[in-house]
């Protein structure tokens, strides 16, 4: 357990990370601060709990001064570590550490799963933690899926597999924090408007490595050289999974249409590749991983076929909301970037009408091109990098609309009997939403409102 108690140690952030860090530093005796840039009203009842227990509280700002005499500082992930006041701190001496650092050090030897890779990470998480919990082993879910590490970490059983999602913001501030095994997914270009260059992008998420020994596990996409090369440096021993070649080396594969697993020196059949549930070959990059994973917690074969075969995916990532007329409408409010909206451009049969647009994170939007241009029948934009996204794809024809009701109904009037509706934003939410699952909500109302009023109009 990392020794605190007494220390001054400020957290800075408010939302699920700081509140969680907060909490927990108070719990184990830190004399804790935090502040937050946004006003106490919009920052939710949960800041008087904190209050009333005596921690010390600044909103609207972040000052300097509130950083005095600091001796801990806990930086929440969507804050990035050049902004000044940060900046000073890291001059003046004081060590500033990401909340799955302090949840890490909080731990009681559980064996920890990391997960990361620009896309498929909420899904292959999910995944691992359905196939240990099938298994009936105790486990823990969270990370940047949605509850932190923090919030959770002293209630855990002694035994149980901690799987987390891990975002590269969350990594760039950690020191000691160890992944027993680390699951590296894939790696293309996202968050460039935090980073500088992808190099920046790629060594923050390159740190899952760090801290592993032999004794750990790397499971890495053999389809992707990037992330074969910067799992290079690590210690641990290299699992791998490939959806496009046989693998000479332990790992998870295909053989004629079966998904076929070789850890321990044993070679398994685990099921049919079309028995994985979740469409597309993306996600069954993620049930190889998903798979891997499980094979090294000794979950039974039998088991992790069983799940494969019944799960049906995650909130918010290429989910079926409705079909209504023959129309099938899927949100996938979680494709925040351009490489996870040609996952899904791949998963679903032509013609698609697609719905992208949101904040713009600097990614490239002319990749889109080929792929719109061979399956999309139009393109039906909102959101702040709705212009980058016409002139970059240079695709015809497209309509663009100021809210996202107007998009769905915009949509709907374009499509024919058999087309498929897809909302995937390639963009994140913060122009217009909260985050990306209230996005995914809205979508899904308005879809289930308008497939009430086609039903009133039959
Ligand atoms: N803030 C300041 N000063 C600043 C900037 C921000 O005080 O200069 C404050 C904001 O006012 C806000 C708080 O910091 O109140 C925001 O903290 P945060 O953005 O870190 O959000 P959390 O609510 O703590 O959520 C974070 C992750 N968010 C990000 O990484 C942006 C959540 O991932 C994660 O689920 C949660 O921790 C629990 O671990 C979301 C995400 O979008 C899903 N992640 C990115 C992604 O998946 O692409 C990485």
């Amino acid at each position: 357990m990392i020794d605190v108690k007494g220390k001054v140690v400020t957290v800075v952030g408010l939302g699920r990370s700081g509140l969680a860090a907060a909490k927990l530093l108070h719990k184990i005796g830190a004399k804790v601060r935090a502040t937050d840039a946004k006003p106490m009203d919009s920052l939710g009842n949960e800041l008087n709990d904190l209050m009333l227990s005596g921690i010390e509280i600044e909103t609207g700002k972040n000052t300097p001064q509130f950083f005095d005499e600091s001796q801990l500082i806990v930086l929440s992930p969507g804050i990035p570590g050049n902004i000044p006041v940060i900046a000073e701190s890291i001059a003046s001496g004081v060590p500033i550490i990401s909340e799955i650092e302090l949840g890490w050090h909080c731990l009681q030897g559980q064996r920890v799963v990391g997960i990361t890779g620009t896309n498929g990470k909420t899904t292959t998480t999910t995944l691992i933690g359905e196939i240990v919990k099938a298994a009936g082993m105790n486990l823990f879910v969270g990370g940047n899926i949605g509850t932190p590490l923090c919030e959770k970490v002293l209630e855990l059983e002694k035994d149980a597999s901690v799987i987390l999602e891990i975002s590269s913001f969350q990594l760039e501030e950690i020191d000691s924090f160890r992944a027993d095994i680390a699951v590296f997914l894939n790696l293309t270009p996202d968050h460039l408007d935090r980073y500088k260059d992808m190099g920046e992008y790629t060594r923050a998420k390159a740190r899952i490595f760090d801290n592993q020994t032999p004794l750990c596990f790397s499971v890495l996409n053999a389809d992707y050289d990037t992330v074969l090369s910067l799992a290079r440096h690590s210690e641990a021993e290299q699992i791998y999974f490939s959806r496009q070649k046989r693998l000479n080396h332990s790992g998870v594969y295909l053989e004629n249409g079966k998904i076929v697993a070789n850890i321990y020196g044993k070679k398994l059949i685990i099921c049919k590749q079309d028995d994985v549930r979740i469409p597309g070959p993306y996600n069954l990059e993620n049930a190889l991983a998903a798979t891997a994973v499980a094979m090294l917690l000794k979950v039974p074969a039998e088991i992790i076929a069983r799940t494969l075969q019944g799960f049906k995916g995650v909130e918010h990532r290429m989910e079926l909301t409705e079909v209504i007329n023959g129309i099938r409408f899927i949100n996938d409010s979680k494709a925040t970037n351009v490489d996870s909206v040609l996952c899904a451009l791949n998963s679903f049969p032509s013609p698609i009408v697609l719905i992208a647009g949101g904040k713009d994170k600097g990614c490239n939007y002319g990749r889109l091109a080929p792929l719109l241009n061979e399956k999309v029948r139009a393109m039906v934009l909102l959101g702040e990098a709705a212009e980058r996204i016409e002139k970059e794809s240079g695709f015809k024809p497209v309509y663009r609309t100021s809210s996202l009701e107007e998009a769905v109904l915009t949509a709907y009037q374009t499509v024919s009997v058999g087309d498929t509706v897809l909302f995937s934003p390639a963009c994140s939410s913060f122009d217009m939403f909260k985050n990306y699952e209230e996005r995914g909500k809205i979508f899904k109302e308005i879809v289930r409102r308008l497939k009430k009023e086609v039903k009133m109009e039959k």
